[in-house]
């Protein structure tokens, strides 16, 4: 079992250097099966990863076009898709060519993340899940918040039931033990953090299975999630650069706080969920 939990306070995460993620060879399952809520891997990246991958990424403002408004994302994103995911499976190409490059002369990103998660997924392979005409999903999204930026409320279990994005993916991962884990490559000076609820996906409803994921229509004993929220009680977490937090994002509720001070946020994230019997870890965002 992992001991040294960061906080006891309303969520138990546990905190190591991935020096010693050897030791933790069932971590991953652990945060499935509710033993601990989640992992932060410090030094996943380097400061030389970091350095150079910061260089490389040197765009502002969003992409033409783009459905994330304001915010800079980098990478197709699986929960904001249609039921045909072709497009989305056709711009992971592209992205994948361009993460490796951006991450090429030090650890390349899937290589090293797969790494990592497979010393802590209980034996599973880590793979991309592959649609029936043989796409492989992104593996990941680079998420950039200027400062005033934040991301909103959301349980990450209602892009899995509630988007249409997500129907092929729903019949081959284990429907409750739906995962994050983001890397930082950047965290902001102030503000940015990852803000935890003590408020459940179990004592939450979705009657909307279509577009309950990005509309946020879910209720809490009969009210909209968003009015009573700030009712609950919150849990800060402030992951420093280099970390990679793995985390129980589709049960519990959660949000990242408006980015304060000059530096920007920078994390790379995705999803993880165990296949079916758990033979495999899957990773995709
Ligand atoms: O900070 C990030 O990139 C994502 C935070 C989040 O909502 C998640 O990891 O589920
Ligand atoms: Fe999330």
């Amino acid at each position: 079992m992992i001991q040294s939990p960061v906080s006891k306070s309303l969520y138990n995460f546990v905190e190591l250097d991935v020096s010693e993620i050897g030791k933790y060879p069932e971590g991953i399952r652990n945060i499935c099966d509710r033993k601990i809520h989640g992992l932060i891997i410090k030094n996943f990246f380097s400061q030389a990863d970091i350095s150079r991958v910061l260089n490389r990424l040197t765009r502002k403002g969003p992409f033409p076009g783009s459905p994330f408004g304001d915010v800079l994302i980098y990478g197709p994103a699986l929960y904001i898709c249609d039921a045909d995911i072709t497009q989305y499976c056709e711009e992971a190409i592209d992205f994948r060519k361009y993460c490796r490059q951006i991450f090429s002369g030090g650890a390349d990103f899937e290589t090293r993340l797969t790494e990592v998660l497979g010393a802590m997924s209980g034996g599973s392979p880590v793979e991309l899940p592959v649609t029936p005409d043989g796409y492989a999903y992104t593996p990941t999204t680079i998420r950039v918040l200027e400062t005033g930026q934040h991301m909103g409320w959301h349980f990450e279990n209602q892009f899995l039931h509630c988007t249409p994005g997500y129907r092929h993916l729903e019949t081959i991962v284990e429907p409750d033990d739906h995962l994050s884990y983001f890397a930082v490559l950047s965290a902001a000076e102030a503000g940015g953090e990852l803000v935890l609820y003590d408020l459940e996906w179990s004592e939450t409803e979705w009657p909307d299975k279509e577009h309950g994921g990005t509309r946020k229509n879910g209720l809490v004993n009969g009210k909209l999630i968003a009015s009573v929220m700030e009712d609950y009680d919150k849990m800060y977490l402030s992951p420093e650069a280099g970390s990679l937090v793995v985390f129980d994002a589709g049960r519990i509720l959660h949000r990242v706080s408006a980015v304060e001070g000059s530096r920007r946020r920078i994390t790379v994230g995705g999803f993880l969920a165990f296949s079916k019997n758990r033979e495999k870890l899957f990773y995709w965002s």
